[in-house]
């Protein structure tokens, strides 16, 4: 492959660019490489195999940069460094190209693992989204407050989408009829073991363009329709809980599962005609939380409109077709749509969604003692989507085992009861091709010398690094890895935010979306009380320490956005102070995106997972920092329980109050008695009010003090029990800090980590939904 890979990218650049590799832009580059690539991959692509085949539906696909992955999936990455060496070219120049952020953070990253996972041990699953315009903003700080911008992510083009233009579908709304264009990408799976479909819709007008309006001169008018339709995929929500209640979201919704669900009647009645009950032995649909769940009623209709099916018929058919997976039990993040909007939006789709409830109703009847109020899909003028997903899906799953039992216990009790063998859990995974393999080659080298490349594809084989925790050649190999990161990481930081950063610092790092319940705010308060008491003279012996920050708030998330600002405030008087120079830097990157991930995870001695107990459904920039070799310091919440059983209690840090704990003291938890109790929390706190730091007069800062100490009316004070986890946090962190000291002994715990983080890949993940979920079996002939 690699020969023609090479001869393609210079014919490509000679007959569509007319120049020669030496000469060629940036621009022309990516399209060369990229469309042979394409050429490479074209036949097996054109031949997906006959068998059933997984749908995953989801609003978001958080791809990151795709062209080193698809290289180093397709093995022809080393050739392409050696090609663009041999021409004084450098393939580094490719990360100028935008990462493809049609995503919010964990959720849709998730998705895109699974699409890696899935090409690669042969399951064929392919994703159905939108090819949003617009993907996740660009953040950028103005005197320490978060800026946004939009992000064109196409603004080198998009050679790996195929736009087919004859599978083009109509949406209907109850005021608006649209196209929905479909752009399909390859997902190349690890040595070409199966190239799958990621297929993203784009909204485009029926009518391109009004041509009378346009001739009476009314030119609003005339491109009206247009701007109507392509306003559907123009922009992602920046959301990573959900947009409640507004309408372009619901038509977003429902634009791309129409019209994925109309692609998928068109191939099964191709082969079936309208005899609809073979649809579960060819389509198995997995609902990436509850963004897509009007799929259930379209479905329905579908069946009972074109195929004349009974409800009684149509419904079993639904059901065996979809299975739902739940992301969080935050109540603000639980869909709920208003039905008169609904109505409004759907009037063809809302009948079903009746039919639906009162199917419900009629199972629960013949259930003795059910009562029919706490199941009910439409109540009080909304429709509950999460009901909807549970009572329409014959799986439901949560995404790490503590997730999974709170929602059977806490959450979603009464559906348990109600279907108990629906329930299930899939813990998150995360893929070692991008996570390990692309993004810390020095490890993988290192990793493979010791125990072969099987762990590209069987993450399980890393089990067999534990012997050499012993291994002080190896470890001291392992330990240097983690110093060449954190000086390419250094010199990075240095050149993109212009601050400079020690590699000899501990490098101690949280990145993952701004949200209170991650609590970032308890870090920041953390990193106060050392300062002071390295200041003070309370903390002796502080091993330095750079305290890394990535995150974006949603626009519209004003505490969050006070939050950043609260370390932007706090990096400034550190970072200035000449006291604590050689000992305390902080540093908030900025526009924390994949490809910033892939630099930072690597580099990381500590993983903050630091989520109030209860609220981090998993996580899974926990596993990215595990497989890379940081100690996680943590609560014990999602994944990082499962996290410390497979690399030991003893490698990692966990502090804080756990489920139980917060389920005994509900109700009378007092963060004001911590604050009069305990003159550090009191110090750090007062920080916000006292003059300390300028919040440029926004009042942002006091709006937060009082958030903790006395939360809003409507709320319990501080939800997430900042106070009382910040002193067991400092005490974990300084523990932390004395561990580091010696060197070998944390290399190793460092070591375990890495060894141990086999269960986290999402190959192990995608394999259950195959086996457990979807009954798809990996077709290993393809
Ligand atoms: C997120 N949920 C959870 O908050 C994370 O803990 C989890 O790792 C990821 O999903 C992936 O499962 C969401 O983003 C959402 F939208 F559900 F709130
Ligand atoms: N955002 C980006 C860019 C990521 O790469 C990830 C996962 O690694 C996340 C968000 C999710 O992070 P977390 O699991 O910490 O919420």
């Amino acid at each position: 492959m690699a020969e023609g890979f090479q001869r393609d990218i210079q014919a490509y650049l000679e007959l569509e660019a007319n120049i020669n590799l030496q000469d060629a832009g940036l621009r022309d580059l990516y399209q060369a490489v990229s469309k042979a690539a394409m050429k490479q991959i074209r036949e097996k692509w054109e031949n997906p195999g006959s068998g059933k085949r997984a749908c995953y539906f989801s609003a978001e696909f958080l791809l990151g940069r795709m062209i080193y992955s698809n290289l180093l999936n397709m093995k022809v990455l080393d050739s392409l460094r050696e090609l663009f060496a041999d021409n004084g070219l450098n393939i580094a120049m490719f990360e100028e190209v935008e990462d493809a952020a049609l995503g919010n953070g964990g959720l849709g990253r998730l998705a895109a693992c699974f699409l890696d996972s899935a090409a690669t041990q042969s399951i064929p699953m392919d994703g159905f989204g939108i090819r949003y315009r617009y993907g996740l903003f660009k953040q950028y700080f103005q005197n320490g407050f978060q800026r946004e911008e939009a992000d064109g992510w196409e603004r080198f083009g998009d050679p790996w989408s195929v736009r087919r233009e004859d599978e083009k579908v109509r949406v209907e709304f109850g005021d608006q009829s649209v196209y929905a264009v479909p752009y399909d990408m390859p997902v190349i799976g690890y040595d070409c073991a199966m190239i799958n479909t990621l297929r993203l819709w784009q909204a485009e007008p029926v009518r391109e363009f009004d041509f009378p309006s346009f001739n009476e001169q009314r030119y609003e008018e005339a491109f009206r329709e247009r701007n109507e339709a392509e306003m559907l995929s123009d922009v992602l929500y920046p959301n990573d809980d959900t947009d409640r209640g507004k309408r372009l979201r619901l038509k977003q919704q429902y634009f791309f599962v129409s019209a994925s669900l109309q692609c998928l009647m068109a191939r099964y009645e191709a082969r079936y005609g309208r005899e609809y009950s073979h649809f579960p032995e060819v389509y198995a649909v997995q609902l990436n939380d509850t963004h897509p769940t009007v799929a259930i009623p379209e479905l329905l209709r579908l069946f009972m409109e074109r195929g004349e099916l009974s409800y009684e018929e149509a419904f079993p058919i639904v059901r065996s077709t979809f299975a739902y997976t739940n992301h969080t039990i935050m109540a603000e993040a639980l869909e709920k749509w208003d039905v008169g909007l609904f109505m409004s939006v759907l009037p063809q789709v809302y009948p079903y969604i009746v039919m639906l409830q009162n199917g419900l109703f009629r199972e629960l009847k013949s259930e003795a003692s059910m009562e029919t109020g706490r199941y009910a899909i439409i109540e009080n003028g909304r429709l509950h989507m999460a009901r909807m997903a549970i009572y329409g899906s014959h799986s439901v799953n949560g995404v790490a085992e503590l997730h999974t039992e709170i929602l059977k216990r806490t959450a979603l009790p009464e559906w348990y009861r109600l279907y108990p063998q629906r329930f299930n859990n899939k813990t998150n995974g995360i893929t070692q091709r991008r996570w390990l393999a692309l993004c810390n080659p020095e490890l993988a080298a290192l990793i493979t010398r010791t125990i072969g490349e099987g762990w590209l594809t069987d993450l399980q084989d890393l089990e067999k690094l534990r012997p050499y925790g012993q291994d002080s050649e190896l470890l001291r190999q392992y330990a240097a890895v983690k110093r060449q990161k954190k000086e390419q990481l250094s010199s990075y930081l240095q050149k993109k935010e212009g601050v400079c950063i020690s590699p000899d610092f501990m490098f101690d790092i949280q990145v993952k979306r701004l949200h209170e319940y991650k609590r970032q705010l308890m870090n920041a308060l953390s990193i106060l009380d050392l300062y002071f008491g390295v200041k003070d003279g309370r903390v002796q012996n502080f091993y330095p320490t750079a305290f890394l920050f990535g995150a974006k708030a949603a626009p519209g998330y004003v505490r969050a956005k006070g939050i950043i600002k609260f370390i932007q405030e706090i990096a400034l008087k550190i970072n200035a102070d000449p006291q604590v120079q050689d000992k305390m830097k902080v540093l908030f990157v900025t526009n924390y995106n994949v490809s910033y991930a892939e630099k930072l995870i690597p580099a990381a001695d500590v993983s903050e997972q630091i989520s109030a107990a209860g609220t981090e459904a998993s996580g899974t920039s926990n596993m990215k920092f595990m497989l890379n070799g940081a100690v996680t310091l943590g609560t014990y919440d999602g994944a990082n329980i499962e996290i410390v059983e497979q690399a030991g209690m003893e490698n990692n840090y966990i502090f804080g109050a756990r489920v139980e704990d917060l389920d005994r003291i509900k109700g009378q938890y007092d963060p004001r008695a911590i604050y009069e109790r305990e003159p550090r929390v009191k110090a750090v706190l007062d920080t916000l009010v006292d003059g300390t730091f300028s919040d440029g007069g926004s009042g942002v800062f006091r709006e937060l003090y009082e958030s903790i100490l006395y939360g809003a009316s409507w709320h319990t004070p501080d939800h997430y029990y900042i106070l009382l986890d910040l002193l067991p946090y400092c005490d974990a962190r300084m523990k932390v800090n004395a561990d580091y000291k010696d060197r070998e002994d944390f290399t190793r715990k460092c070591f375990y980590n890495t060894a141990g983080a086999g269960k986290f890949s999402s190959d192990r993940t995608i394999l259950q939904y195959a086996r457990e979920i979807w009954g798809v079996t990996p077709n290993l002939k393809s």
